[in-house]
């Protein structure tokens, strides 16, 4: 069995890591796999929305361990610019909404990994551990980032430092992620959330989504510039056009991605 699972329908990829005897923990294959799936998401014009989750009990709990130590692994000095980073640039630059079902537990790298996603939603039993002070690490991919803009320094420093470990609800209540289901829901909200992003105007939303990257890097006066920049990119979509048209007829909008 694959430690990465690829299913596309319905205009929507989901990504499954797949190592539940393991707690879905990274090692290299499922890392490099993690990324040739990315790589299929850009490439795939049909694919309109991208879902990553975990198999069983845990969504992720970061780094396999047993791989650090092992003399024949791929040893520290790799682990970061060959495993993770990747993950987290190839996320951040694709033009589609990606959405990060948290199912269950997710620590360290498995923890920071959604931080970068566009949508975090989580079941009720699911929880988050900024697990590497408690091993001696700092906290990676892009965590040190994603997390103090979302929660706040404060916040973020004491998890971190802490390595207290969040409920799905709590998380909801600090903005590190948008919303907690019920875990008899969570499939269902997992495909309502999935289905209503891959049927809206993608290039809006890839354009939103660098809208939102750049502000964390430029001034105000700047990012006025770059909303001007970017609405002039999403006014010459198709799916710009079919918007205004639906919304004068008075009918639903047909929006292709285009
Ligand atoms: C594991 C793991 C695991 C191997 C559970 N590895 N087996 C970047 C730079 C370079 C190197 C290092 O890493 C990084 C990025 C990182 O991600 S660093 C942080 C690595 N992750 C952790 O430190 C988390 C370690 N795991 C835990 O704290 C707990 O397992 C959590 C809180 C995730 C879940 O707790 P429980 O639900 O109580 O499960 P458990 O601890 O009993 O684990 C179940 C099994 O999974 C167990 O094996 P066993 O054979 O006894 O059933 C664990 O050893 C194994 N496992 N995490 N990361």
């Amino acid at each position: 069995m694959s430690s990465i699972l690829f299913d596309v329908k319905d205009s929507i990829a989901t990504i499954t890591l797949n190592r539940p005897e393991k707690l879905n923990s990274f090692n290299r294959e499922m890392a490099l796999l993690l990324q040739e799936k990315l790589d299929i998401c850009k490439e795939d014009k049909t694919i309109r929305c991208v879902v990553l989750t975990g198999a069983g009990k845990a969504f992720s709990a970061g780094q396999d361990l047993e791989e650090v130590i092992d003399p024949k692994g791929p040893g520290m000095q790799r682990i970061l610019s060959e495993h993770y980073n990747p993950v987290i640039v190839r996320i951040r630059e694709l033009k589609k909404p990606v959405l990060a079902a948290i199912n269950g537990v997710a620590a360290g790298a498995g923890a920071n990994i959604p931080l970068c996603c566009d949508i975090i939603i989580a079941a009720k039993s699911a929880s988050f551990i900024q697990a590497f002070s408690k091993i001696g690490l700092i906290p990676d991919s892009g965590g040190t980032f994603f997390l103090p803009r979302l929660i706040g320094w404060q916040k973020a420093s004491a998890l971190m430092m802490l390595g207290e470990k969040v409920s799905a609800e709590d998380a909801e209540k600090m903005g590190m992620i948008y919303k907690y289901f019920d875990d008899e829901k969570f499939a269902d909200a997992v495909g309502t959330i999935s289905n209503k992003l891959a049927s809206m105007p993608t290039m809006g939303l890839a354009y939103t989504k660098k809208g939102l990257q750049w502000s964390s890097t430029h001034t105000v006066y700047e990012q006025l510039q770059n909303e001007d920049k970017l609405q002039q990119w999403a006014a010459a979509t198709a799916d710009f056009k079919e918007g205004v048209n639906a919304f004068l007829e008075k009918r639903q909008p047909n929006f292709k991605g285009e």
